[in-house]
Parts: C-alpha cells; sequence; structure tokens
C-alpha cells in the first residue's frame, strides 16, 4: 500500500475542476491528429511508460558559489528528500525513482530507508559518487584529484568509497553506480595529460571489478569546472575510450549541461547509441556554461532533438533504454514546482519524438529534401501534446496540473512548519 503525502481528496478535486476543460482539449487534439493518421490513445499509452529519476540533491534549494538563498521548509535529510519525492511522483506520475548522493545521502540504516522508499511508491535509481569535496575525518585530500591524484594513497581512498556506493546502493536496490569526477587541471603543465588518464583507467578497472553483474557503471564527462584548463573525463570520446576500456557494464552518462555552447548534444547520442555505449542522461538545460536549468526551460528543441534521436534508437533495438534522470539546480524556484515542471517537459520531448513520421522522414532524406526533412520534424516538435500529457497523469491518478495542485495542497506551507531549519543538516545544491 502506497502513502500519499498529498491528501488524495484534494488532488482528485482538483482533477474534477479541471477535467471537462481537459477532456475537450484531449478530444481537439484526438481530431487532429486522427487526421495525419496518429492515434491519440496510443501517444497517450506511450506517454504513460515515461519515467525519469529525481536527484536527492534537487529537492533543496541549490546555489552558485556566491550565495545561496535556501526556501522555506526545506528537506533536512534523506528522509525528508524522499517525502518530496514522493509529492513530485504522486502528482507527476513520472518520477517514480530517486538517485542518491553518497556520502550526501548516507542513511543510517539502509534498509529503513528502502522500507520508507517502498511505502512510498518509490525506489532507487544510479547511486553516484562523490569525490569531488573532502569530507569531514577523510584521510587524504582531493584537493589535486581523486581517481587521478598523484597520490596513490587518495586513488586508492577514492576507489574504496565508490566501492562502498555500490554495498550501499545492493541494500537499497539500485542497479548503477554514476562515477563523475571534478578531477582536472588549471595550469597547462600542471598535469601530464596523458598520465592523469592512465591513473583515471586503472582506478575506475578498481570500481568496475566490484560492480555486480547485473549493474553498469556510468562514466559522466564534464567539459570543465572546477577544474577550468582541463577536465580529465572532459568529452564524450575520453568517456567512450574509458567505457570500452573497462568492458560492457561500463557506459556514458550524458549530462546536457556539460559541453561547450552550440555542441551538437543529439550528434553525441546517436554516436553513443550507435555504439552501445549510451547509458543515460542527466537532463537540465543552460545558456553559458553549467548551469543546470531547468529542462526544456531554454531550449526545448534540443531536448526534442535528443529524443528524436532515441527514438530513432529504439526502433533499431526494442530492449534499448538508457536511465534518464533529472539533475538541477533550483535557486530561485520552489525545487518541488521546478521538478514537477522537468519532468513533464522531458515527457513532452519524448511524446513529441514519438510524433514524428518517420516514414516520412525517411522518404525526404532519401530524396535529399533537406528542407521537408527539418519540416517533418518540426511539425512534430510543434505540436502541443499538453493534453496528452495531462490525461496519462489523470489515469495514472496523478494531478491534470501538479503546479495548481501542489500551490493548492499548501504542502510548503506545512513543511515549513515541520521542518525548522537544522544546524549541519544535509542540503543540497552546490554552492
Ligand atoms: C557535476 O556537475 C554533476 O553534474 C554530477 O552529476 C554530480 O554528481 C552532480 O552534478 C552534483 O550536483
Ligand atoms: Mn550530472
Amino acid at each position: 500500500m502506497t502513502t500519499n503525502i498529498i491528501d488524495t481528496a484534494q488532488v482528485e478535486q482538483h482533477n474534477a475542476s479541471q477535467r471537462t476543460t481537459l477532456q475537450a482539449d484531449y478530444d481537439a487534439l484526438g481530431g487532429m491528429l486522427s487526421r495525419r493518421g496518429v492515434d491519440i490513445e496510443a501517444l497517450t499509452a506511450t506517454a504513460q511508460t515515461f519515467a525519469v529519476a529525481l536527484p536527492s540533491w534537487g529537492v533543496g534549494t541549490g546555489g552558485t558559489r556566491f550565495a545561496r538563498f535556501p526556501g522555506k521548509g526545506e528537506p533536512r535529510d534523506v528522509t525528508e528528500k524522499l517525502e518530496d519525492c514522493a509529492v513530485i511522483h504522486q502528482l507527476t506520475r513520472a518520477t517514480p525513482t530517486v538517485s542518491l548522493h553518497f556520502p550526501w545521502d548516507r542513511p543510517s540504516d539502509p534498509k529503513a530507508l528502502r522500507q520508507q522508499a517502498d511505502s512510498l511508491g518509490l525506489s532507487f535509481d544510479a547511486v553516484n559518487s562523490n569525490t569531488f569535496q573532502d569530507q569531514p575525518g577523510q584521510a587524504h585530500s582531493y584537493k589535486y584529484g581523486s581517481l587521478t591524484a598523484q597520490s596513490q594513497a587518495a586513488r586508492e581512498q577514492a576507489v574504496a568509497h565508490n566501492i562502498d556506493c555500490i554495498e550501499l546502493g545492493k541494500t537499497l536496490g539500485s542497479k548503477g553506480l554514476t562515477v563523475w569526477v571534478g578531477d582536472g587541471a588549471n595550469f597547462p603543465g600542471q598535469h601530464n595529460l596523458r598520465g592523469s588518464l592512465e591513473r583515471y583507467l586503472d582506478s575506475a578497472k578498481g570500481i568496475y571489478a566490484a560492480l555486480p553483474d547485473d549493474w553498469l557503471m556510468y562514466i559522466e564527462h564534464k567539459l570543465f569546472e572546477p577544474a577550468f584548463y582541463c577536465t580529465v573525463i572532459a568529452d564524450w570520446g575520453t568517456s567512450f575510450a574509458a567505457a570500452q576500456t573497462l568492458g560492457d557494464k561500463a557506459k556514458c552518462l550524458v549530462d546536457l549541461g556539460h559541453h561547450a555552447p552550440n555542441t551538437n548534444i543529439e550528434m553525441i547520442v546517436a554516436r553513443l547509441a550507435q555504439f552501445g555505449k549510451l547509458g543515460g542522461f542527466h537532463f537540465n538545460d543552460s545558456k553559458y556554461g553549467d548551469d543546470d536549468l531547468d529542462s526544456g526551460s531554454i531550449d526545448p528543441f534540443q531536448l526534442f532533438l535528443v529524443f528524436n534521436e532515441l527514438a530513432d534508437a529504439t526502433l533499431r533495438d526494442a530492449s534499448f533504454r538508457p536511465a534518464y534522470m533529472l539533475d538541477q539546480s533550483h535557486n530561485v524556484t520552489d525545487p518541488i514546482e521546478s521538478l514537477m515542471s522537468s519532468a513533464v517537459e522531458v515527457q513532452r520531448a519524448f511524446v513529441q519524438a514519438a510524433l514524428v513520421d518517420r516514414k516520412a522522414l525517411a522518404n525526404f532524406q532519401e530524396a535529399n529534401d533537406a528542407l521537408q526533412s527539418a519540416q517533418a520534424l518540426k511539425k512534430a516538435f510543434r505540436t502541443d501534446v499538453s493534453p496528452i500529457l495531462a490525461m496519462a497523469r489523470l489515469r495514472a491518478g496523478g494531478a491534470i496540473d501538479p503546479v495548481a495542485a501542489y500551490r493548492a495542497s499548501g504542502y510548503r506551507e506545512k513543511a515549513a512548519v515541520k521542518r525548522p531549519p537544522k544546524a549541519g543538516a544535509s542540503g543540497s545544491g552546490i554552492v
């Protein structure tokens, strides 16, 4: 029995107030789509298959290295983070899993945490290791790197931490470990560029050896930050080479924000999928760099093009299932609202990509009709599939308008009373 955090009567009341309008919009869209030979019911069923994992660190207010402006009623520990994640899933029905970050989320009793998740209708996605910060009492500093550090002791400590994350993840029911290291250099000459990657591979082999057979290791690349001259795993090419070197259980993870502006990310997606190494995503959006803005808030067309490649890859191999996760920092919004809206934006791109007339597109491509090829994509992208998304939520027991239902529930105000700020609480977002 799943415990619903928001009173289901309140959600029903919200849905009742919007149901007639939704049905009218849904019927109108259904008529329009059927004239294009598309069955709206099939698309709604497709929408219902969509799921994206929530980052535990996303439910607290994030910040920049200049400041963090915490909101009211923020979760103070991992159990409160799970409660917020459960609210997001209850209203969107699109976020059934949570990705934990250790040691930020280290539970005192992993079995009890798993039970709590279970009772809230949640389970755990990939766990994330953290060797980009020093932790209190840690023997060796990561100031000069972790998996790639010159210091063998620091490298061994970083490997041991990753293995510890795997062990914790096993108890929680996770099936993957995401490894992102901030290792890199701030000055030309600071690193022997080849040597640091050799050390990375050597350390990563130690982690890979501890992976259970049914687990994946996701290698996340990032162009820059915190290392501003060069990052050891800077791009998909290096990530791909590392995944190839490690073995079948190692895959590449694409965080949308970890590329230079204007990078053709959908092409990276196509390449990695073609060679069987696309493991998953961290979704977010950006304008200038790794801004960690809400998914789809700046360039929804790019998100659509990414899903267009994923739809193509799925047609070629029905078993292709990359892991989807959000990875965002919410500095000026209520994180629950941002995560709900973002999950819906990613789901929107997923459904729009399913709308592409692939036969027509292939014919236009064959005929070298560049204009019509582009229009075939635009036609799908321009279609407002909001009624499909809302209907999918309604049928799955969620809210027609998750943000409106959330605001009406008064959840944040109640959390503010229940959760007064606590010194040393495990926050979230990197400041
Ligand atoms: C690094 O910028 C990153 O994208 C990695 O996924 C980290 O685990 C996460 O952000 C931490 O916020
Ligand atoms: Mn990320």
